[in-house]
């Protein structure tokens, strides 16, 4: 056997591209929800409007836009005639029961979703929890209980209560760490022996991406980023150590966008950005994870003159209640160099420039067919705790054929591939891995760009860019490829 019974396979969403029901039961707006759609040449825009004067507009901020934050005096607001993808997404909550089945179907032992904060605190700092919320959450469970599907929930993944980010800047202030505490302990509780794994931020390391998209932080500068990393790492600790005593059965992931970076050439120049590079992602795990900031970030602080809002209590809580198991999604590797060479080639938030070895999908993204591998025999010899892949799959324009099918064959490929990767990873090199969630398992809305086009799912679902369709559902042809996939644990991987 490649992988133990044990082993979880399933698939990955997240509350802000999955779920819609905006409005519905009581939910209050996310950052999520003032978000338009964009496309690969097109960032996503902030819509936003002055409450005393009624002026209205839109400012860029998505993945590698902070510094273009909303006018002084406006607050981002749902605005008439503009398109906001989350609304609907590809309505989860009206399908769940469908969709589970769907899930089951394939075989799946675990399902990683998302709970939208705002469906359970509205504005974030409320007093009482919205039951409506919670009811929503524990009718999703209980559907999965059914099939003997374990929830893997993500507390907070690209999205703040939209009030947050208006009263207090979002992550920037030390006041999120309660109310993010109270949310988490809220949820732990009610769903006590339904769900056993948590992870707490959706790619923590995204903040110093987009102070907005990771943070809810509307005026984002290098020091508002700085602290907002930090007080989610405290927050994350609290929430470690309040699980533990809820229910010690629980288990509290880190979740980190992990890409390795390749150095270009064999010039030392090379090899050195892109191990400093790497240093960005690293701090994130070296505190999550590892439980102490490490030596070459605090350097960085002190050359940009970056001060924290800390206390000696925080750095006790961050050593003594790391995460239980570090997750991370990965869907490629980037590459970088010190030479001129040519322009990058990178879609959204990948960075660096082509790899000649490489291919790469329609939004720039290199496929790589070693880098689950080397990923996870990095963090493993880096950590020794156990990981867990939580997000992995391939982008593509699927097309509904003449047949009422689609016949993903490249996303075959690609699974092919990286699975093999993985599988090396756990029989050759012993990394002691909890499981595999392919992202986007059932279509739903791109998060760099907004589009439904960048589709990433095992089933398709009828929607496009501008909100038609009847959001029925159909299988594609990896569908099947990885129910035989799970069947096997892992040992067949052939598409026949
Ligand atoms: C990860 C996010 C997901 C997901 C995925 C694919 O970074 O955690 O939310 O969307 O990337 O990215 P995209 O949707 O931009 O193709």
């Amino acid at each position: 056997m490649a992988f133990d019974d044990h082993f979880l396979w399933g698939g990955a969403t997240a509350a802000n591209q999955y779920e819609g029901g905006y409005q519905d039961g009581g939910k209050g707006l996310s950052t999520a929800d003032v978000m338009t759609a964009g496309a690969y040449d097109k960032p996503r825009r902030v819509t936003w409007k002055n409450p005393v004067t009624g002026e209205t507009g839109a400012t860029a901020m998505q993945f590698g836009q902070d510094g273009q934050q909303v006018p002084e005096g406006t607050e981002p607001a749902v605005l008439p005639g503009e398109y906001y993808p989350s609304h609907v997404a590809t309505d989860f909550y009206h399908h769940y029961q469908e969709d589970i089945k769907l899930m089951s179907e394939m075989g799946f032992k675990v399902f990683r979703l998302s709970i939208n904060w705002a469906r359970i605190f509205p504005n974030g700092d409320d007093k009482e929890p919205n039951e409506a919320g919670l009811a929503f959450y524990d009718h999703v469970f209980d559907e999965c209980k059914k099939y003997d599907i374990e929830p893997l929930v993500t507390l907070s993944h690209y999205e703040t209560p939209l009030h947050l980010a208006i009263k207090y800047n979002g992550w920037a202030s030390r006041k999120l760490i309660d109310f993010f505490v109270k949310y988490a302990t809220t949820v732990i509780e009610r769903y006590k022996g339904k769900v056993h794994y948590y992870l707490t931020f959706n790619e923590i390391n995204m903040i110093d991406m987009s102070g907005y998209i990771g943070g809810g932080i509307i005026n984002a500068t290098e020091q508002t980023k700085a602290q907002g990393a930090h007080n989610q790492f405290v927050a994350s600790a609290l929430t470690v150590r309040a699980a533990h005593k809820i229910d010690p059965d629980v288990k509290i992931g880190q979740m980190l966008a992990y890409s390795p970076l390749y150095a270009l050439t064999a010039d030392p120049n090379d090899q050195l950005k892109a191990q400093v590079d790497m240093q960005d992602t690293y701090f994130f795990s070296d505190v999550q994870t590892g439980g102490h900031y490490p030596a070459y970030r605090l350097k960085k602080y002190a050359r940009d003159g970056i001060k924290l809002d800390d206390t000696p209590e925080d750095y006790e809580l961050l050593a003594h209640y790391p995460a239980d198991f570090l997750s991370f999604s990965c869907y490629g590797s980037n590459t970088v160099t010190t030479h001129k060479t040519e322009g990058s080639d990178a879609g959204n938030f990948m960075m660096g420039v082509k790899n000649p070895y490489l291919k790469t999908n329609a939004w720039g993204w290199a496929t790589d067919p070693q880098v689950l591998r080397i990923a996870l025999n990095n963090l493993y010899d880096r950590y020794h705790k156990p990981l867990w892949v939580v997000e992995n799959g391939i982008g593509w324009a699927d097309e509904l054929t003449a047949d009422g099918k689609i016949h993903d064959s490249y996303r075959i490929e690609y699974l092919q591939q990286n699975i093999a990767a993985m599988r090396d990873a756990v029989t050759l090199d012993g990394v002691d891995l909890m499981g595999y969630t392919m992202w986007g398992c059932i279509d739903l809305v791109s998060a760099g760009t907004g589009e439904m086009k960048k589709r990433y799912g095992f089933v398709y679902v009828d929607r496009d860019d501008q909100g038609n369709g009847t959001l029925n559902r159909t299988p594609k042809d990896s569908f099947y490829w990885y129910k035989k996939v799970i069947a096997t644990n892992g040992e067949d991987l052939s598409n026949n």
